[in-house]
């Protein structure tokens, strides 16, 4: 499906069968991050199955690696992984398909979920791709909450210490983390200055759920030299049904019968309305 709009909604459904298949599943934040995945996996990044093991490949880590079921969706419309395999075994008693990040299955870098490790782990890669002269370029996908963590902020400060040009970060600026508001758990604003006083190239993108405003930042980002770049995306968590947007209970919630029927029908005229746009 090369609309991606729609196919960002498409996913979006994969997603949360997956979650209601295995019963478990952090729907709110895979919600608001699948625009900027889709983006990433279908138009910016040269990373696939074909040349997985390629040492020049984009290289891509989920740091908010809680949204993993999003992430397998992406990944099995990408030909990584078998989506009817993922749903039929997502979070069983000894399935490879755990509820976060992990290294073991084709398309995944690093194992992650343990939140403020993927900037910093992102910023080794990015040396070793300037000090080996390849030319791949790095991505990572951090949520808001997340930036409570100290490692994020060292591994800010070196990013920019070494010129990471080849270094784009996005962070998901939902607004919510697991138990409320990010500004009532730990506050970011003004985080755009926070990130510029780092040494970083900022780019705030209004709507994070907008993929031709997220291509247009990607474009800006690759164009950036000596510094590396953050896209600060305004996004929804819970994105795509009124029945969980902007509710921070909807972090680690499993739709009942109801709710799933209701959702799943959101999500359905939001993709049809994507195609017919
Ligand atoms: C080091 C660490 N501390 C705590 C947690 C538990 N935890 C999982 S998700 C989450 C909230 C994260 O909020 P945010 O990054 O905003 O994620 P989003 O709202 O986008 O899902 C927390 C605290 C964790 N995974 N890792």
């Amino acid at each position: 499906m090369k609309n991606l709009k729609a196919l960002a909604y498409q996913l979006r459904e994969d997603a949360v069968e997956i979650i209601a298949a295995g019963k478990t599943g952090h729907i709110g934040g895979d919600m608001s991050i699948m625009e900027i995945l889709t983006e990433l996996y279908f138009e910016q990044m040269n990373v696939s199955p074909e040349n997985w093991k390629d040492p020049d490949r984009d290289r891509f880590v989920l740091s908010k690696g809680h949204s993993m079921e999003a992430y397998y969706a992406v990944l099995a419309e990408k030909g990584f992984l078998d989506k009817e395999e993922v749903t039929a075994n997502f979070s069983k008693f000894g399935s490879k398909y755990i509820g976060h990040p992990n290294n073991k299955l084709p398309g995944i870098e690093m194992n992650s979920g343990s939140l403020g490790h993927g900037l910093p782990t992102c910023v080794g890669m990015a040396i070793a791709g300037k000090k080996n002269q390849q030319s791949y370029r790095v991505y990572t996908v951090m949520g808001d909450g997340e930036l409570a963590e100290g490692s994020v902020w060292e591994g800010a400060m070196a990013a920019s210490h070494y010129h990471l040009d080849n270094l784009c970060a996005v962070v998901d600026r939902n607004r919510l983390q697991i138990s409320g508001t990010t500004e009532e758990v730990m506050a970011q604003d003004d985080l755009h200055e926070r990130f510029r006083s780092f040494g970083w190239h900022v780019i705030d993108v209004a709507d994070g759920n907008d993929i031709d405003q997220l291509k247009e930042a990607f474009e800006e980002a690759k164009e950036k030299k000596g510094k590396p770049t953050v896209l600060i995306a305004n996004t929804v968590k819970g994105k795509g049904s009124p029945v969980m947007e902007n509710k921070a209970g909807w972090h680690h919630k499993v739709p009942n019968a109801e709710e799933l029927q209701q959702i799943m029908q959101d999500l359905e005229e939001r993709k049809e309305a994507a195609l017919h746009e």
